[in-house]
């Protein structure tokens, strides 16, 4: 147990930052700056709304108030780790439920270091937030290149998320210290870095993204041949930074694009292949090695095939396709 305790602590040659304290961010408007804070800005959070929660997964979405500001919250109980338990065992009140034969439970009342609840903060969050977060039915869409053009794309400059968020990573107002890698350069450049679902605690939910620097690419639709330098340099270094930092060899990794994103800026997941993240279905997501194949064979196969994903009840660009007779 030690050996897989030491492999699960991942211990990532200096890395250092697997156990970084967490750190109470305010919002940041936008601008990228944040700051350590050490009061709770939830303390007043007023809820309106649970928006989804799964018993199973140990986690819910709340929507709700921050001051005036709509707010999402994200309130997700971590894994246990391997390396914790002496801790865990000898540090904590155990008070018994109920014994029969030779069974029986207890509540555990860890020490609060081990007990802490990864907490994600959308604020100001808008209306297209709340929707994404909320539990919902989903429809499979059936998009044509010319779909594409006539539906989604004019969607998609109106109503998506702003990138601003990728805009300050890639310009390091925020997240900088976070950084994992960076190939700095502008064409089949990238940077690398966790995911915010990945608490970075253990390897066993490994979730990074690499960002593109390239700023107009929007999604998978817009990839042609002549960015296959670029998708073949993700996929290389990607792969080899997690082997040094995580010991973890291709094997062992989802490397894919989700289309639709939800962000329109280039962008690839790497996820540990046990782990079944969000968005990892095979309506969503699109592994990288098959999409450099397929760009490989035909240079336009993305402009002009028929591509397929899901859209949630009440997303906006569901309702363009229901408008234009497509559903
Ligand atoms: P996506 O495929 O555009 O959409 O992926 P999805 O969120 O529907 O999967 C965007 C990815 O970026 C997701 O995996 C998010 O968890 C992640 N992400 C989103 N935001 C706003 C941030 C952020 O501010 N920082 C980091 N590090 N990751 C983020």
């Amino acid at each position: 147990m030690a050996e897989s305790a030491a492999k699960r602590r991942t211990d990532s040659g200096g890395s250092g930052d697997l156990n970084v304290e967490v750190k109470k961010l305010k919002p940041d408007h936008g601008n990228g700056r944040q700051e350590a804070e050490s009061g709770n800005i939830l303390s007043a959070f007023k809820t309106s709304a649970v928006l989804n929660d799964s018993a199973r997964e140990k986690i819910i979405f709340i929507h709700g108030k921050v001051a005036d500001q709509d707010a999402v919250v994200i309130l997700e109980k971590t894994p246990i780790r391997q390396d914790s338990l002496d801790e865990l065992f000898s540090g904590s009140t155990l008070k018994l439920e109920m014994r029969n034969d030779i069974y029986s439970t207890y509540r555990l009342q860890a020490p609060p270091h081990l007990n802490e609840i990864k907490t994600t903060v959308v604020c100001p969050a808008t209306e297209k937030h709340v929707k994404k977060y909320q539990r919902q039915e989903s429809f499979l869409v059936e998009e044509t290149a010319e779909d594409y053009q006539s539906i989604t794309l004019p969607y998609i400059q109106k109503q998506s998320f702003s990138v601003q968020w990728v805009y300050n990573v890639l310009e390091k107002k925020a997240e900088a210290e976070r950084i994992l890698y960076e190939d700095p350069d502008p064409q089949v450049g990238f940077l690398l870095l966790p995911d915010f679902k990945w608490d970075q605690k253990q390897v066993d939910d490994l979730y990074l993204l690499a960002i593109v620097h390239q700023r107009n690419i929007k999604s998978l639709r817009d990839l042609r041949s002549e960015h296959l330098p670029l998708l073949q340099n993700v996929l290389q270094k990607g792969k080899e930074q997690i082997l040094q930092r995580y010991k973890l060899p291709a094997s062992q990794l989802r490397v894919y694009l989700h289309y639709q994103p939800s962000y329109y800026h280039l962008h690839v997941h790497f996820t540990k292949l046990g782990y079944e993240a969000p968005g990892c279905g095979v309506e969503r997501a699109h592994l990288l090695t098959d999409v450099i194949q397929n760009l490989q064979s035909d240079p336009r196969y993305y402009e002009t095939r028929t591509l397929y994903f899901p859209l949630r009840a009440d997303d906006g660009l569901l309702g363009k396709f229901k408008e234009a007779g497509k559903l």
